[in-house]
């Protein structure tokens, strides 16, 4: 099994509300039909979750928020995921919408429900879940990132290899001079983020991956603009991006 975040950077275009990069999804779909081992896919918010969350000023914390914000997050998350699904068919791959809600009740897995994902991908499906708005309970929702759904079902399906796809080439020491870090084993790396996210950006995908990489899986940070990398990384084929070792 082989866990794939493609993030809101590469699958929409973050400084266009509500807007997305379907030609990208749709690179990434044909790349992805090279790839013989079963996989899932998660995704991001991106210029449609995160512009709404950020106008509804909904976080990751479990709060009482705007009602309407919850439903408006919500549905903008459904039509990301429908253009996701609707990409993925036209490449001729098969994909299986898995809401969040499907495995997920409060903040905690379901650990009989994520097992079963992987016999979802065994019979020929790739599932795709997503970051999504969720039912805490007590009147609560909160905002649940797909990086954090990566590091869940990696803890229970104990992937091969985690792979996040982004905008930029991997995990960079600096950003302004793109000096990009190849390998990372035991320290966190400084780094500075700009982006402007309500589930962290780069920060909480670096935390996630420190975490998901001391559990032993690989876990790969790949540009999606060019997918073959996404492969390379799959066939342990050179690449260029950024490896957590497990
Ligand atoms: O882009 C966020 O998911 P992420 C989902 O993976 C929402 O952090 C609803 C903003």
């Amino acid at each position: 099994m082989i866990l794939i975040k493609l993030g809101g950077s590469i699958i929409t275009n973050k400084e266009k509300p509500l807007t997305a990069n379907v030609p990208a999804i749709k690179q990434i779909a044909s790349h992805l039909r090279k790839v013989k081992e079963q996989y899932m896919i998660v995704h991001g918010g991106g210029s449609f979750g995160h512009y709404w969350s950020i106008k509804y000023d909904m976080h990751t914390k479990p709060d009482r928020y705007s009602i309407k914000g919850v439903s408006v997050v919500k549905n903008s998350m459904v039509e990301l995921n429908k253009l996701v699904l609707q990409s993925f068919l036209q490449s001729k791959l098969n994909p299986y919408c898995l809401p969040p809600t499907d495995f997920i009740f409060g903040n905690r897995a379901i650990i009989k429900k994520v097992k079963e994902i992987s016999k979802i991908a065994d019979a020929g499906l790739i599932p795709i879940s997503y970051g999504d708005v969720m039912w805490f309970g007590k009147n609560k929702f909160y905002i649940l990132s797909g990086d954090k759904i990566m590091g869940m079902l990696t803890r229970i399906l104990k992937p091969r290899l985690a792979i996040f796809v982004t905008n930029v080439d991997g995990v960079y020491s600096n950003i302004k001079a793109k000096k990009l870090i190849y390998e990372i084993t035991t320290e966190k790396p400084t780094i500075t983020d700009v982006k402007m996210d309500v589930t962290g950006g780069m920060s909480r995908k670096i935390k996630e991956a420190m975490n998901m990489s001391k559990s032993g899986t690989n876990v790969f940070f790949v540009n999606g603009k060019t997918p073959q990398r996404i492969v390379n990384a799959i066939n342990g084929k050179e690449f260029e991006g950024t490896i957590f070792r497990g």
